[in-house]
């Protein structure tokens, strides 16, 4: 049985924390600082508001004061010199509560991010199809180049239409989509916060998928669309390899897109990388066929 994973990561966290607290600035454009003396502070977090002005997450508050003269700044409070992320933590674990509702197998991955594994709860949903009225927010990747809403139409219908090895899967995603909007649901309606998902066989699917659609949105990444996706991203963008290991890859290897890369064979990739680390490409990675055992999910957290 694949495992169906969903990756859920809250959107601009920390400034939708602060929007709680202070509503008067939910839809305003807003930003989170750190240590506010050096030219306005340094910008940790950004609403998509201010996002929509250009200001991102490497530019000093006085940088985005310019492009977005609207923008309000909270800051992160401090004792005795640090950071104190007390309520950012507090919030993450509002979070992780509801999450644990939906599975006994959730890992929490960051502050603002969790892995659940969905694959039981999939299992007891099965013989129902997934109608496409309850999937609001899911996009299919691969298959919203004619818009979302027929992307969704007609990955269903093939879904559905037959009893194969491949069907059974997308079965599972589709049934692990609609859990996976209730679930950002219930975290809406009781934090108040919104959130974001990934869909999909294992984890580092899923959190690939996350990525692709935000804020408020979820996306279901199928067997069928890896290559494709594989085949036009950027070997940067995998996690753990936007840094030096993922620059010498590309130079080493000659390779731009992560779909490049499987094309390897282990021998070679040890003889680049050393033989540990080789492996750990080649284990890690970018297929579902690779088939992470259940406890692969991290340490087994119960909330
Ligand atoms: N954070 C931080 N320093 C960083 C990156 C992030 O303190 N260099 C904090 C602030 C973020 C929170 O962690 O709100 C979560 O980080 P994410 O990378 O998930 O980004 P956001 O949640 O802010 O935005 P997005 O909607 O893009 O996920």
């Amino acid at each position: 049985m694949e495992r169906v994973i969903a990756l859920v990561d809250m959107d601009c966290f920390y400034v939708q924390v602060e929007q709680r607290l202070q509503p008067e600035y939910k839809g305003k454009p807003c930003a989170v600082v750190q240590y506010k003396k050096w030219k306005g502070g340094s910008i940790i977090a950004v609403g998509y508001e201010a996002r929509a002005c250009g200001v991102n997450r490497n530019m000093w508050g006085d940088e985005a004061k310019k492009l977005c003269p609207d923008i309000h700044f909270f800051r992160v409070p401090e004792v005795r010199g640090k950071a104190d992320l007390t309520k950012f933590r507090d919030a993450g674990k509002e979070v992780i509560n509801v999450l644990s509702r939906f599975s006994n197998c959730v890992e929490r991955a960051s502050i603002d991010e969790a892995y659940i594994d969905l694959t039981e709860e999939v299992k007891r949903r099965m013989d129902k199809r997934a109608q496409k009225e309850l999937l609001q927010n899911t996009h299919i990747v691969g298959f919203d180049k004619e818009g979302r809403l027929e992307g969704l139409e007609s990955w269903l219908d093939s879904v559905y239409e037959g009893d194969d090895f491949n069907n059974i899967q997308d079965k599972k995603l589709a049934v692990g989509a609609l859990i996976s909007e209730e679930m950002r649901a219930a975290v809406y309606e009781e934090t108040g916060f919104r959130c974001s998902a990934g869909i999909a066989h294992n984890k580092m699917l899923a959190k690939l998928s996350c990525g692709i659609n935000k804020p408020n949105k979820q996306t279901v990444l199928p067997y069928g669309s890896v290559q494709g996706l594989f085949s036009t991203l950027p070997v940067r963008k995998i996690r753990n390899l936007g840094g030096k290991l993922g620059e010498s890859l590309v130079e080493e290897l000659n390779v731009e897109f992560i779909g490049d890369l499987v094309k390897f064979p282990l021998t070679e990739l040890q003889n680049n990388f050393g033989d540990k680390t080789g492996e750990q490409l080649m284990k890690s990675q970018w297929f579902p066929h690779h088939n992470e055992k259940s406890a692969d999910i991290g340490e087994y957290e119960e909330f």
